[in-house]
């Protein structure tokens, strides 16, 4: 019997939605707990400690960060796999999924919440309330605070686009042949990356630039 999973979610974020695709492709039952409700934001922040989404319960255990939740799960469930047995092959796909949590995501954030035509969308994602709108608030000084530290919204917007292009070639070239990063199944950096492509393809300028790689547009929808 397979015990009770809570993911703690945040529907729009690329590390929940790979977490999602994860738990679907290991075929595991979850319940899902929106974080912007008020008492749920409390207790992620409470018990999570590093205060991010997602965090996944499994028996009353809580995991935080995207990678960790990945390794408990496949720890738990192994079958199917999503860390692959091939030593090289495994540190291939922890580089690819780390380059795509934490390089290839601070561009996405900027096309979302400091390029203007992406900052106009997000008002509506936290609802029309005092808490959605404080929450709102609270959240767009938090990634302009971060995406300033990390570099990217330090960048003019022609650097950032062309940053962006070199990204995509990049992954144009890694999902040959495919139809999968490493072949014919994905691992934990395809989930990555699938959640970061479609947080980008949620953008403006992000889906006008996807609308040029066939290829990228096919391994979102594989
Ligand atoms: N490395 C973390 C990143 C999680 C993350 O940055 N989540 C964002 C939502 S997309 C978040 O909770 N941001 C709010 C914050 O930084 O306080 C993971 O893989 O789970």
């Amino acid at each position: 019997m397979q015990p009770p999973i809570k993911l703690f979610d945040w529907p729009a974020s690329p590390f929940s939605l790979k977490v999602r695709a994860i738990l679907e492709y290991k075929r595991l039952d979850y319940a899902r707990v929106p974080i912007l409700a008020p008492a749920n934001f409390r207790e992620i922040r409470r018990r999570g400690k590093i205060g991010k989404a997602p965090a996944l319960e499994i028996d009353g255990r809580l995991f935080v960060d995207s990678t960790d939740i990945a390794y408990e799960l496949e720890s738990r469930f192994p079958d199917p796999a999503i860390i692959p047995s091939s030593p090289r092959e495994r540190g291939v796909c922890h580089a690819i999924e780390e380059w795509s949590d934490e390089s290839l995501y601070f561009v996405n954030l900027y096309y979302q919440w400091s390029d203007p035509e992406g900052r106009r969308m997000v008002p509506k994602v936290f609802g029309s309330g005092l808490f959605g709108y404080a929450a709102y608030r609270f959240y767009l000084r938090r990634v302009l605070n971060q995406t300033r530290g990390q570099g990217t919204a330090r960048k003019p917007p022609a650097h950032v686009l062309s940053d962006l292009q070199r990204h995509l070639a990049a992954i144009e070239a890694l999902i040959e042949p495919g139809p999968f990063l490493l072949g014919d199944r994905p691992f934990l950096c395809d989930f990555a990356l699938i959640g970061q492509l479609v947080y980008l393809r949620r953008t403006p300028l992000g889906a006008r630039q996807l609308e040029e790689h066939s290829a990228i547009k096919a391994f979102v929808g594989a």
